[in-house]
């Protein structure tokens, strides 16, 4: 018998509901891609719980990438980050983790499938980013896990900044 069905409809289900933290990076601020990338989460019934434009200084950007600190491209990918302000959301949702991560593609944009946001909104390879000596520009950032997701939203958002309220997608889609 499965979890779910052992726990109780409420009590199982109520655990798939997650949050992840998602950032529309300089680039896809710069290139007038906020309404067109937030509608993709809207349109699949997730729920926006938070939201913010910020300008991140360098200290808060390493913060963010401390896992990867030691990587060749970690200066890189600060520079970036803070080149301009980004509009960071939480969004929430079943199994808003993974299928946020699906909607936003793979991590290179020229490996990330037509259709996905870095798919259609980017084309470039992490090799040509490494060569040219700057971070890859792939639009948009997503929490990679439930762990990381939990972590994220810690650093970037304040429990009042974050809301609970319904959404029509309750009835139709959750
Ligand atoms: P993702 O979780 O898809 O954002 O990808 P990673 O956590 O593996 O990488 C974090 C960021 O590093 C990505 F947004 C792209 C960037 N990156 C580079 O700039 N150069 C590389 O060679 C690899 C990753």
């Amino acid at each position: 018998m499965e979890q779910k069905v052992q726990e109780g409809k409420a009590g199982g289900s109520n655990r798939m509901i997650e949050r992840s933290l998602v950032i529309i990076k300089p680039d896809g601020v710069e290139r007038g891609l906020v309404g067109e990338i937030i509608s993709r989460f809207e349109h699949a019934g997730l729920k926006i719980v938070g939201m913010k434009m910020v300008w991140i200084d360098r200290k808060f950007a390493q913060k963010h990438y401390a896992a990867h600190k030691s990587k060749p491209f970690f200066n890189e990918l600060v520079d970036f980050i803070t080149e301009g302000p980004v509009v960071a959301f939480v969004i929430e949702g079943v199994h808003a983790v993974e299928n946020v991560r699906r909607l936003v593609g793979h991590t290179s944009p020229h490996e990330a499938a037509p259709g996905t946001i870095r798919g259609d909104f980017a084309h470039l390879s992490m090799a040509y980013a490494s060569k040219k000596g700057s971070g890859g520009k792939n639009v948009i950032h997503a929490s990679g896990s439930k762990k990381e997701a939990e972590a994220e939203i810690g650093l970037w958002f304040k429990k009042e900044e974050l809301h609970s309220y319904s959404t029509v997608h309750e009835k139709h889609v959750f």
